[in-house]
């Protein structure tokens, strides 16, 4: 290849000079920048190929090829994450979702491309659909009403107890997935299929379901900042994810809007490609103040994410935010979640949309 280019360089100069760089002097530019050391890449890719073949064997990623995928993600500035991305559409084909069956009404096919499209641009994108009112409030009354666990900085497990709106104990109360699917409306909206082809859609193959979460944000210690996910950081539990966030109370700039780094989603500059957490000082020594956008909305409003990118949630500065997540990745491998339990007692057409993808619910396991 490389001596085509240079053939082409000599015999049409004018011709070629703009658009054909050498693709090895490329990527040994992009090598230094990173300073990506073969050594390091050969022995990551090693150890998340033998991972796999465990992982496809037990059931779980050893934590040394989590570590590996990890690395492997900075090491390359994500593009170890894209060819992966790249295998998937070949392997696991997009299905046609029937989007008149969906919670959100009468969505287009058309209209998942165009959301797709800005997806791939912005890295997120707020939907002006709205997730409906009898709905939010139905969730906001099972949180109230359902235990989940404070964030702490103690290192010994946290109790069960439900969250008390008038006093808060904790900046972030989140509840188990497994105890989320026990709820009728809950199993509904992980098993829609416009969230399901708005993933598929953006990540260019039929993807898997793999986390269910719902969280209560509040003011509190600044300590627990980190914990809960209110400093700037990206996401890399597997190679490919996108994440739908519902707002299930108002939020504005005071309670607490998921803040995003927009186009953060691709290519990261290098000093800033660091698995930890970032001040807003560090992200703004590389970005515009205005690429940094605060997603607010009413109740209802519906989020999708690549949280690839920067990303956090405000810290709160008064009232409260209930927000509800799933996330649909390539596969399992990567961060061990708990499967998620599935109560005998399931709505139809969940049960329906079990059986006809199982790829997509492969982490949903009936007792
Ligand atoms: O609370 C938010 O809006 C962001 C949460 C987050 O970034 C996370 O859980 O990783």
């Amino acid at each position: 290849m490389s001596s085509c280019v240079g053939l082409a360089n000599v015999l049409f100069p004018p011709l070629f000079k703009k658009k054909v760089s050498n693709p090895l002097s490329k990527m040994s530019r992009w090598a230094k920048r990173t300073q990506l050391s073969t050594r390091e890449f050969i022995s990551d890719t090693s150890s998340v190929l033998s991972g796999y073949r465990e992982f496809k064997r037990d059931g779980a990623t050893p934590e040394t090829a989590y570590l590996s995928m990890r690395r492997l993600y900075r090491t390359t500035n994500g593009r170890f994450n894209d060819a992966v991305g790249l295998l998937c559409k070949t392997i696991h084909r997009k299905r046609t979702a029937s989007l008149p069956e969906s919670l959100f009404g009468d969505a287009t096919n058309l209209e998942v491309k165009q959301i797709g499209a800005c997806l791939k641009k912005d890295g997120f994108y707020k939907f002006p659909r709205q997730i409906p009112r009898e709905l939010c409030d139905h969730l906001l009354d099972f949180s109230l009403k359902s235990t989940g666990t404070s964030v702490s900085l103690e290192s010994s497990p946290p109790a069960e107890t439900r969250f008390d709106r008038a006093n808060p104990k904790s900046v972030r109360h989140q509840f188990n997935s497994s105890t989320l699917f026990e709820d009728e409306s809950i199993q509904q909206l992980c098993t829609d299929p416009y969230l399901h082809a708005v993933a598929a859609e953006y990540l260019g193959f039929n993807p898997v379901l793999d986390l269910l979460s719902m969280w209560w944000s509040a003011p509190g210690d600044t300590a627990l900042q980190s914990r809960a996910a209110q400093l700037y950081h990206f996401d890399m539990d597997r190679f490919k994810f996108i994440k739908f966030f519902i707002y299930l109370t108002d939020v504005d700039t005071n309670n607490g809007p998921h803040c995003y780094v927009r186009g953060s989603h691709t290519r990261k500059p290098v000093a800033l490609l660091k698995d930890q957490r970032l001040t807003d000082g560090e992200i703004l020594e590389h970005y515009a103040p205005n690429e940094l956008v605060e997603l607010t909305g009413p109740t209802g409003t519906l989020l999708a994410v690549d949280t690839r990118g920067f990303h956090k949630g405000k810290p709160l500065l008064e009232r409260d935010r209930l927000i509800f997540q799933i996330q649909f990745s390539d596969s399992l491998f990567g961060q061990n979640y708990p499967p998620v339990s599935v109560p005998r007692e399931i709505s139809v057409t969940a049960s329906k949309r079990f059986s006809e993808n199982p790829r997509c619910y492969a982490n949903f396991e009936t007792s």
